[in-house]
Parts: C-alpha cells; structure tokens; sequence
C-alpha cells in the first residue's frame, strides 16, 4: 500500500480517559500510540479528533438519576449508551495521550461539545444529520482516502469510519492500531458493517510496508 498526499490519517479520541487509568478506559488503549505515530510519520495529512464534553453531558450516566454507566436511554435522536464521565473539557483526562505526536497534526476537530448530543463520529453528531465540518475539509482539501485509527474501534473509530464512506471516502481502517470497548458483541458488529459497507481493514505492517 502506497500513501500519498490525497490520503489523510483520521486518529480518532487517542485521550487521557480512554487510556489506563483514565474514567473510560479502553483495554490496552495506549498500546495503539506507538503504532499511530510510526504511521504517521508516513502521512501528510493527519487529523485528530478530541471527544470534548461540557461537565452537564447528557452522555454521562450520574447526570441521570437512578443510571449507572452503560445502561441506556432514549432521547430524540435514538438510543444513547450512558458512560462514565470521560473527556470533560479542560481537564487531563481530555487531553491527549503525553506520548500521541500530536505536533504531526493538520487539525483538531472537537467534538460532543453539545450539552445535549452525543458524537461518536467525526462527521456528524449522534442525530446522524448535525456536521462538524470535516466533511468539508476533506473535500475541500480534495482527499480521497481516508485511514482511520484510534479509539474506541466500536464506537468512535466505527461511527467515523462508517460515515465517512457514506459521504464518498474510500476508507481503511488501521486495525492494529484501534483498540475496542467491546459492549454486547460490539466488536463483532463492528466487523461485520465494515465488510457490508466496503471498509477495508489493513494492518499497519502492510500500511508501513508499501507497495
Ligand atoms: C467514545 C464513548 C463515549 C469513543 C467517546 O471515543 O469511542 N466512546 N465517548
Ligand atoms: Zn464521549
């Protein structure tokens, strides 16, 4: 595989609180920051994605009496899983992994800002219809592929994967470089709507390989 300038490297929430030791860590979590900063020291264009909640979130579970963190509730955009509080805005646990090469970044995109919305993906918000303006960046830019790592592979790196090859992406997820949260088979879900969806899935030794 060969990575050219109308590639871009999509690193999704690599942050203190999907680390260990962080509110909502992912199993091994940081082990994907050595993989994401060999590769991208490959790419031109790389861009990063920080989950950024205000303290009130309607995603976190002890803003909702009587929840606990993984149980889940109705709003009007569809179902919405309630998480501990993660990647409240300004504290360490938002910020990102100490040893994530973040000065290799283009962009930052924020997101889940909204007191209201979740967003999982980098493109649209959780109502599936409100952006965040990656969309027309990418275009913008005149990017064509997008290759997506991070966290959390189920949730995040999937929503972002998926709704990038919806708006027209070709789109490559780096899977040793993604580690999942796994909740009722998600991980399995997730493979599964990438291959019905055409994402590729590509290790990062062919991706540093080349052609
Ligand atoms: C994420 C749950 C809540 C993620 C973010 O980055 O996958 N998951 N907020
Ligand atoms: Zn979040």
């Amino acid at each position: 595989m060969q990575i050219s300038d109308r590639d871009v490297l999509l690193v999704i929430d690599v942050q203190n609180d999907f680390c260990t030791g962080g509110t909502l860590a992912v199993p091994g979590g940081e082990k994907v920051v050595p993989a994401i900063n060999r590769i991208a020291a490959k790419f031109t264009n790389v861009v990063l994605t920080q989950d950024w909640h205000p303290g009130d979130h309607v995603s976190f579970a002890p803003n909702h009496v009587g929840k606990q963190p993984f149980q889940t509730i109705e709003l009007d955009y569809g179902t919405q899983v309630l998480w501990p509080t993660h990647c409240v805005q300004g504290t360490a646990g938002a910020e990102f992994h100490g040893e994530l090469e973040i000065i290799r970044a283009n962009l930052v995109v924020r997101k889940g800002f909204r007191r209201g919305i979740d967003s999982y993906s980098a493109l649209f918000e959780n109502d599936h219809r409100t952006p965040t303006g990656l969309i027309g960046y990418l275009r913008e830019r005149e990017l064509k592929t997008v290759f997506v790592a991070g966290l959390a592979l189920d949730f995040c790196v999937r929503f972002s994967a998926e709704d990038a090859r919806k708006a027209g992406f070709e789109v490559a997820v780096i899977e040793d470089a993604c580690r999942g949260i796994d909740l009722d088979g998600s991980v399995a879900a997730t493979h599964r709507s990438f291959r019905e969806r055409g994402i590729s899935i590509v290790s990062l030794d062919a991706l540093l390989r080349g052609p």
